[in-house]
């Protein structure tokens, strides 16, 4: 790998610290080992040490806390020069000016007008266009398995992926010939696998697509989130054109790579406990309770970097001393005992609900699209399943590879079979 930070330490060289695994394929024995850490575990991110919270009680006390913020300035290894842009992994916190890496009031001048426009009310009005993409898609992977010597397709590329990719698109007004330059760029930018400076490179190239776009919606807008965010102007300044370029590339990779994960580990927990799937094809428990089980239990996001100490913070008798890196696992947090019960490892959509997980995050930065993504998980599962309830999967389900992604839980591919 083409990495000079990953410098292959032991434990007992780093004071203890758990080394995240840039190619884990076995996340769950990745979340028993932060979980025996503590609530807030030392850890090693290719050789940059940090600390993460593994626990659901303890990050809904420090994502609320305004001593931790986002601003890559407060780090201290970034001061010192110890971080650099070498650092594969700096594109997940030094990604422009944006909602996602601004605190405080300027953050809600960031992120009101993008909350406003994905509540469930306003989501209604799209809804039918997420219906007939899936239905496009759907009819896609029939044909695709037709044409298939075996039967056998691949459910990520043909489905799970396009559909997040075209309702983001739609939303945030990026034409569809754009889509599959986005997707491949995207999946460039999560592998461990690409160099780099390949990274910054496709970095730099998407900030020139999207400030192109931008500029062509100042100077013609259209119905869609970015020219809305180019005019708005309620709750005081307007917009920058960098703010407005960082928003919309927060809003594309965010919602396309996490909806991706949601809708396929959604899909594969089903098919691996065909007695709950059954109970959810009589009707007996709806898909949204199959939705946020999947949230908890195989979460689209594995770690979420990154936010900063202005000040010690003293948690229990440890010290997040000013200046570290607080990582939030959020696996390890769906795992919690504490908060989910000694069974918190199975998979069981038949477990009281409401099941309280995390997911999506606490405080100011939570996810301004969870109620987007559950619309479109909900659309896609039933509509897959309704057309193809004898679906199953290809491969047996431990030869379902992880792409080689740090922060992200999602496959290479899901082969699998549509009927039955
Ligand atoms: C990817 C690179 C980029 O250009 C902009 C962003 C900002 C939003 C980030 C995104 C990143 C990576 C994936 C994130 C997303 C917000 C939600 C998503 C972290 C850094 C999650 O995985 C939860």
């Amino acid at each position: 790998m083409n990495c000079p930070h990953a410098a292959a330490r032991d434990a007992a060289s780093n004071g203890g610290a758990v080394v995240i695994d840039p190619m884990v394929q076995d996340l769950d024995a990745e979340t028993a080992r932060l979980r025996d850490a503590g609530p807030l575990a030392r850890i090693e991110l290719l050789g940059v040490p940090a600390l993460t919270v593994t626990r659901h009680a303890l990050a809904r006390q420090l994502l609320v806390d305004p001593r931790l913020v986002k601003d890559l300035d407060a780090w201290g290894l970034w001061q010192r020069g110890e971080v650099t842009h070498e650092w594969p992994l700096i594109g997940m916190i030094d990604a422009g000016r944006s909602m996602f890496t601004v605190d405080g009031a300027e953050h809600r001048r960031l992120r009101t007008k993008t909350s406003q426009a994905l509540t469930p009310r306003r989501l209604e009005e799209i809804r039918p266009a997420i219906e007939k993409f899936t239905g496009e898609l759907l009819d896609a992977l029939a044909e695709e398995g037709e044409k298939s010597e075996d039967g056998v397709v691949d459910l990520k590329s043909v489905f799970a992926q396009p559909l997040p990719m075209r309702v983001v698109g739609m939303l945030m007004g990026v034409d569809e010939a754009e889509h599959p330059m986005l997707m491949k760029r995207y999946k460039a930018f999560f592998s461990m696998l690409t160099p780099q400076e390949e990274r910054l490179a496709l970095l730099a190239e998407l900030d020139v697509f999207y400030a192109a776009l931008v500029r062509e919606k100042t100077a013609r807008p259209t119905d869609d989130l970015t020219s809305a965010l180019i005019l708005a102007e309620e709750g005081g300044e307007p917009l920058t054109e960098e703010e407005v370029v960082g928003n919309l590339k927060a809003m594309v990779a965010a919602g396309h790579e996490t909806t991706i994960g949601l809708i396929l580990n959604a899909v594969r927990a089903l098919l691996t406990h065909p007695d709950q799937l059954r109970k959810v094809l009589d009707g007996e428990i709806p898909w949204e309770t199959v939705i946020e089980e999947t949230l908890r239990w195989d979460t689209p996001t594995t770690h979420l970097l990154m936010r900063f100490a202005t000040e010690d913070i003293q948690v229990g008798d440890d010290v997040i001393a000013k200046g570290e890196g607080v990582v939030i696992s959020y696996r390890a947090i769906g795992r919690d005992i504490e908060q989910h019960g000694t069974d918190a490892d199975a998979f069981d959509i038949t477990r009281p609900s409401p099941i309280r997980h995390m997911t999506f995050g606490h405080g100011p930065h939570i996810c301004p699209g969870a109620a987007l993504s559950r619309v479109e998980a909900r659309i896609a599962l039933s509509a897959l399943f309704g057309r193809f309830p004898g679906l199953r999967a290809a491969v047996a389900d431990d030869e379902i590879r992880k792409l080689p992604v740090m922060t992200q839980n999602d496959m290479a591919a899901f082969p699998v079979l549509l009927h039955g």
